[in-house]
Order: structure tokens, then C-alpha cells, then sequence
């Protein structure tokens, strides 16, 4: 699978290991394809060519278990060698995944994976590596410790976008040579790890349990290293125009912002993009990140302050919402809004008021509407278990709903109630006049039969990928990748 952050492979480069990148299939939000027959000769063609010795796949969410399971017992098959998994769904359920292969690197697999080749290469034994659970010649499984947290992020290389020779992707029945991104116009950035909150629906909760006693949770790289790594891309990306900064919760720590804002106005000077919550936003902090080259805020309201609170561990009031959406408003910075939606405690009165919260917001706003899907171990994932509103096949590994559902699709089937606020929803994002969208909610009529009201949400959002797709090919920011990531017809999942 796709993992393009394995920062591993480069940390086993320059420890002069060969290491081959494959990317197999690629991203999509919805409707993703399993891999076909010629895919998968595709692949262990490619592997037998390169003569692997050990082979890594990255499981990066609970949707790919079953693929990954289907593809490891195929690889097995035919290569006499181990295959370990590692990623963000094998750290969050290490026991099931170790289940279909013969060793997992739970969390943050950097040292793991060198201390992993150097025990092979010498023979010695793999009871000390932290972070490896394995199963023996006997078939018994080992569970070493965890490692702790890494403390200084400065010290993680950047990723390796230059051994073209050593990397492939497998899509579309072929295979093809080089890195996939060489044509990037958007750089996907990580200058943190974990985050400062602990909202129940999100793996976060779940990590937080998994490196409890491990060192420090959020961590964030220095204004100085983040700069160094955007110039860097800058080099390695002619056709770059924008970074996206896709950290849980970019660092709103005041000295951080000056430094990083002064630096990036002076040294970088491209538009970005980050992701934020309510509780960070401040006035003072978005106009010193406006200068500096911001033009674009991810900000999670998710529901209505009850809802937030008594459900997802998110004590944000919706005065503080709106609070947040006019400070952004008015630095004139363009708005995308986060929410959360398929909830089975939020009932009709909830959909309506969390429709009546985002009238109150400035406009214009994106919005994107996500559908809550069950990581292992996460609180609510627990709680729900629990009280009996989900079953644990519900749970992403058993299920795959996140690779259908994961940016809300309008056609999926729901209740009608749903089907209508969602639908309306959509339209507060479109440049249809309030009175007309308020005289929809109005109508009991449209409500009971919300099909129309669908199909017109369904419309607009055609129309504007259509004319996002039109503005990123002016700016020069459109590319295939991009193309293949957005545009999906049978699910316009843009809302
Ligand atoms: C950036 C990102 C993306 C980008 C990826 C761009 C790219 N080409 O890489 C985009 C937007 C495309 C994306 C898409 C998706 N994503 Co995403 N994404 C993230 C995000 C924000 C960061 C991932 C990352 O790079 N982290 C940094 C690296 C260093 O960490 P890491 O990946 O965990 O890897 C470390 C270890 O896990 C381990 N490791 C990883 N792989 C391997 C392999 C081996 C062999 C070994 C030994 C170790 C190892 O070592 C690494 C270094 O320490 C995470 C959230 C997060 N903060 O992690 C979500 C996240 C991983 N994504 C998620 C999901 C669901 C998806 C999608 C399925 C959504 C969709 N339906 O489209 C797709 C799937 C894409 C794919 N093919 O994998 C979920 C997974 C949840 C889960 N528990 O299952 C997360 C956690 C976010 C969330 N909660 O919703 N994603």
C-alpha cells in the first residue's frame, strides 16, 4: 500500500541498506479497487526482479486489513521470506495484524526497522528490538516492549524523493518506474506529531493509549528544520505552488508562530494550508500567519457543542465556533469546515442544529463532511462497543468503510432525515441564497421526500470540482495525481 511519510526507507538508505519502494494501488476516498490478477503478477514480478530479502508493507488504515492479508498470503507463496507489516492500523491493533504476517512494527518504526536489518544481517537475536512483536521459528509470538517517542523531531532525515532507480508504483494493470510525486504541486508537510487535545472518535485517543508512559505526546519540529524542509522541496519540486501542512494541529504556540512566520514570509514565500481547531484559533495568530503566506484553514467543528461534548471529548462551545469561523472571516483567509457526520446517538433535532450553528457562520466556507468511522482502540470506538450502538465488525480492519465512506457521499444509503440535512448542509457551502436554502429546511414536504433536495446538492457539487478543477489547471497546480485522488464519478465526495 501507498505509504509516501515511510521516512524509514531513507534512514535504511543511508545506512546503505537497498531499499525498494513499491507503491502499490494509490489513493482515493472512495470506491477504492482491489488490486486485479495482472496487479499482483505485477508485483511479485517486481519483487523477484529486485531479489527482495524481507519485505515491508505499509498498513496505514484499518480499511487495507483484509487486502493486506489476502496479499501477504500470496507473497508468501512465492518468496521464502519474512513479511512484516507496519503503519497506523498495525500500531492501533498489533495482535490482529500480527495474526497475517510474521512480525509488526508497532508506532514510530525509524529505529525498529534498522535495529530489525542489523540483528538479520548478524545473526543475532530479535528479543531486544523494542517496538517488534514477531512469531519465532516455533511459531510463538514474542512481544517486546514499545520504544519511547522519538524526542527531537529535528533529528528524522527528509523524505527520500531522489532514488528514482529504487522505487515503482504498480496502478492501472502496470507498473511504472520513479517516484510517483516527481510532478507534485502541493507538498504534504509533517512538522508534528500527536496533538495537544484528545477527541474520542480520532486515533489520537487510541495512540495515546498505546505510548502511555512513552514520552512526550505532541511534538513539533523547529520553525527552523520545517523552513529548511520546505526549501528543500522547493528544490526537488519545480512545479511546486503550495504547502499543506497535514499535522493533526499545526503548533499555535505564540514564540513557534513568530519565528516560523518570520522565516517562511522570508525564506519560503509560497501559499499554505493548515489544519486547526477553535480552541488555538486567535486573531492575533491567523493575521501573523496571513502575512506570512496562509491562505487556506482546515478547522474541525465536528457538531454542535453538545454533541461534541458529551460524545467526542471536545469541550468547545458553539459560541466559541462562531467566535473562530468571524476571526477567520475576517483576515479574509479561506475556510474549510470539518464535521462529523453517520453519528448513531446524533438524532433529527441534532442534524437540525447543527444546520442552524452553520448558518451562523460567515460566508463563504468550504465544508467537508466526514463520515465517522471506527478505529481500534479509540474511545468512542470503546464506548459504542459498549453501550451496544456499533458491532465489532463495525470496527475499520473488520470493516473497510473508510475506503467508501470516508468523505460523506450523498447516495449512501441513510434515513431520510439525514439524507436531507446533509444535503442541505452541502448547499450552505454553495452560493445558493440563504432564503432559499432556509425555505428548503422549512419544507415538511421536501423533508419526508429529500430526493430532490439530494440531487441538487449532488449537482452543485459537480459544478464546483468542475470549477476548482478549472482554477488549479490556471494556477498550474493540477496534476494527475490530483486528478486521481479527487475525480471519482461514481461519488462526487467534494461537499
Ligand atoms: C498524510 C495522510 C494522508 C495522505 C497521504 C499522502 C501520501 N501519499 O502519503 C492522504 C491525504 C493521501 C491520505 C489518504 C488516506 N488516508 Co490518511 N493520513 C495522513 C496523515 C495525516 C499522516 C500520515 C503520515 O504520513 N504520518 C507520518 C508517518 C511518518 O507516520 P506513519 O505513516 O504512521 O508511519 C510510521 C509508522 O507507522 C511506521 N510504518 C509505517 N509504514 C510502515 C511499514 C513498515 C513495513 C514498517 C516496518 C513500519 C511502518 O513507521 C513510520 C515512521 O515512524 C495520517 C494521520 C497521522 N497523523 O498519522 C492520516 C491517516 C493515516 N489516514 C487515514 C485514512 C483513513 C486514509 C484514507 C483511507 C482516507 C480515504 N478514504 O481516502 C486514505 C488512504 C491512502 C492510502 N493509500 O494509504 C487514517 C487511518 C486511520 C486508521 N487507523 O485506519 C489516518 C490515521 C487519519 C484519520 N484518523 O482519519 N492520508
Amino acid at each position: 500500500m501507498n505509504c509516501r511519510k515511510l521516512f524509514c526507507a531513507f534512514y535504511l538508505r543511508q545506512k546503505n541498506y537497498r531499499v525498494i519502494e513499491i507503491y502499490f494501488k494509490d489513493y482515493v476516498h472512495h470506491n477504492f479497487k482491489p488490486p486485479t490478477e495482472r496487479e499482483i503478477e505485477l508485483l511479485i514480478q517486481t519483487l523477484h526482479r529486485e531479489n527482495a530479502d524481507i519485505i515491508g508493507l505499509s498498513v496505514r488504515a484499518g480499511g487495507y486489513y483484509r487486502m493486506a492479508s489476502e496479499l501477504t498470503r500470496i507473497l508468501k507463496a512465492d518468496f521464502d521470506v519474512p513479511v512484516i507489516w507496519g503503519g497506523m492500523h498495525v500500531t492501533m491493533d498489533p495482535e490482529n495484524s500480527l495474526a497475517s504476517c510474521d512480525g509488526v512494527m508497532i508506532g514510530e518504526s525509524e529505529a525498529t526497522i534498522c535495529e530489525l536489518m542489523e540483528a538479520l544481517e548478524n545473526s543475532r537475536p530479535l528479543t531486544e528490538i523494542k517496538g517488534l512483536w514477531y512469531k519465532d521459528k516455533d511459531n510463538r509470538i514474542i512481544r517486546n516492549p514499545l520504544r519511547p517517542l522519538l524526542e527531537n523531531l529535528d533529528d528524522l532525515p527528509f523524505r527520500d524523493f531522489h532514488s528514482h532507480e529504487y522505487k515503482y508504483s504498480i496502478d492501472g494493470n502496470t507498473v511504472k518506474r520513479g517516484d510517483p510525486y516527481s510532478d507534485q504541486t502541493g507538498y504534504l508537510m509533517m512538522s508534528a506529531r500527536g496533538c495537544l487535545f484528545n477527541c474520542a472518535y480520532c486515533d489520537v485517543s487510541a495512540l495515546r493509549k498505546v505510548y502511555a508512559g512513552l514520552g512526550k505526546f505532541y511534538r513539533a519540529c523547529s520553525p527552523q528544520r520545517v523552513i529548511e524542509e520546505c526549501l528543500y522541496a522547493k528544490k526537488q519540486f519545480p512545479k511546486l505552488r503550495r504547502f499543506r501542512f497535514d499535522d493533526e494541529l499545526f503548533c499555535m504556540n505564540d514564540g513557534y508562530l513568530e519565528e516560523f512566520c518570520r522565516l517562511y514570509q522570508e525564506k519560503v514565500r509560497l501559499p499554505f494550508e493548515i489544519l486547526t481547531d477553535p480552541r488555538v484559533v486567535r486573531a492575533e495568530r491567523l493575521q501573523k500567519l496571513k502575512q506570512a503566506g496562509l491562505d487556506t484553514i482546515m478547522m474541525g467543528i465536528q457538531n454542535i457543542g453538545r454533541i461534541n461534548s458529551k460524545y467526542y471529548n471536545r469541550h468547545v462551545g458553539d459560541e466559541q465556533v462562531i467566535a473562530a469561523a468571524e476571526a477567520i472571516h475576517k483576515v479574509n483567509i479561506k475556510p474549510c469546515y470539518q464535521i462529523l457526520l453517520d453519528d448513531p446517538h446524533v438524532g433529527e433535532d441534532d442534524n437540525r442544529e447543527l444546520f442552524e450553528l452553520l448558518l451562523k457562520l460567515p460566508r463563504p466556507f468550504d465544508l467537508y463532511l466526514f463520515s465517522l468511522s471506527y478505529w481500534p482502540r479509540t474511545d468512542i470506538t470503546e464506548r459504542y462497543i459498549a453501550d451496544g450502538s456499533i458491532r465489532p465488525e463495525d470496527v475499520e480492519g473488520h470493516n473497510d468503510k473508510c475506503l467508501k465512506q470516508f468523505r460523506v457521499d450523498l447516495t449512501w444509503p441513510r434515513d431520510k432525515n439525514r439524507t436531507f440535512w446533509y444535503s442541505l448542509y452541502t448547499l450552505l457551502s454553495k452560493p445558493v441564497p440563504l432564503c432559499i436554502v432556509k425555505a428548503i429546511a422549512e419544507s415538511r414536504w421536501l423533508r419526508a421526500h429529500p430526493e430532490p433536495v439530494r440531487m441538487l446538492a449532488q449537482l452543485l457539487n459537480f459544478l464546483k470540482l468542475a470549477e476548482l478543477a478549472w482554477q488549479m489547471l490556471i494556477r498550474g497546480e493540477l496534476t494527475w495525481n490530483t486528478i486521481k485522488r479527487w475525480v471519482n464519478l461514481d461519488s462526487l465526495a467534494i461537499s
